[in-house]
């Protein structure tokens, strides 16, 4: 069990494109393990190496109440399967105690790996696919702040740099 501490905006490092993931190895199959301490200590339902400062292609999500239903995405590939934008007030663990409603399309197709390394295809809906497409945002150094109007942005920039000093 190891709990790896959790970038948060606005550190530059959440900016880093992760690069893909060569080999799915013992050092791969550790990070996703890791990851998954640290996201249900959180708790959260999904993290991506970037927010853990580790600039690779992987995510971890878990939508269950139990932690019964562990997904593992490495160099995850989407296509928009419907178009039509589904709205839903998404959270971060980088983004702590904030939450906003952002539009994204409703139906999308992944193929990726899994942690042992083998391919997989799945159609994913609902808050599975916002989810994903939340984390693969991340991979690309992209935040759900960035989608809100810089003036919100701004303001929940200011409270976390606070809160990031009085912590310090
Ligand atoms: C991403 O987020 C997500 O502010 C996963 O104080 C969330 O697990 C995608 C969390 C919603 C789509 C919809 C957030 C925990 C967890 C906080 C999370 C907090 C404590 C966020
Ligand atoms: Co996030």
């Amino acid at each position: 069990m190891a709990l790896l501490p959790i970038l948060e905006f606005p550190d530059p490092r959440l900016r880093t494109r992760a690069a893909p993931v060569v080999a799915v190895d013992a050092r791969i199959q550790q990070l996703v393990d890791d990851m998954f301490d640290t996201m249900y200590a959180a708790p959260g339902i999904g993290l991506a190496a970037s927010q853990v400062d580790v600039h690779e292609r992987v995510i971890v999500m878990d939508l269950s109440e139990d932690h019964s239903d562990p997904r593992v995405f490495i160099n995850p590939e989407i296509t928009v399967i419907d178009e039509t934008l589904g709205t839903y007030d998404e959270g971060c663990l980088s983004v702590p105690g904030f939450y906003e409603t952002v539009e994204r399309p409703q139906v999308v197709e992944v193929t990726a790996l899994d942690r042992d390394g083998t391919a997989f295809t799945e159609r994913l809906d609902g808050l599975m696919g916002i989810c994903l497409q939340h984390e693969i945002d991340h991979l690309e150094g992209k935040l759900f702040v960035d989608y809100l109007s810089p003036l919100k942005r701004q303001r929940i920039r200011s409270k976390l740099v606070k809160e990031q000093k009085r912590r310090a």
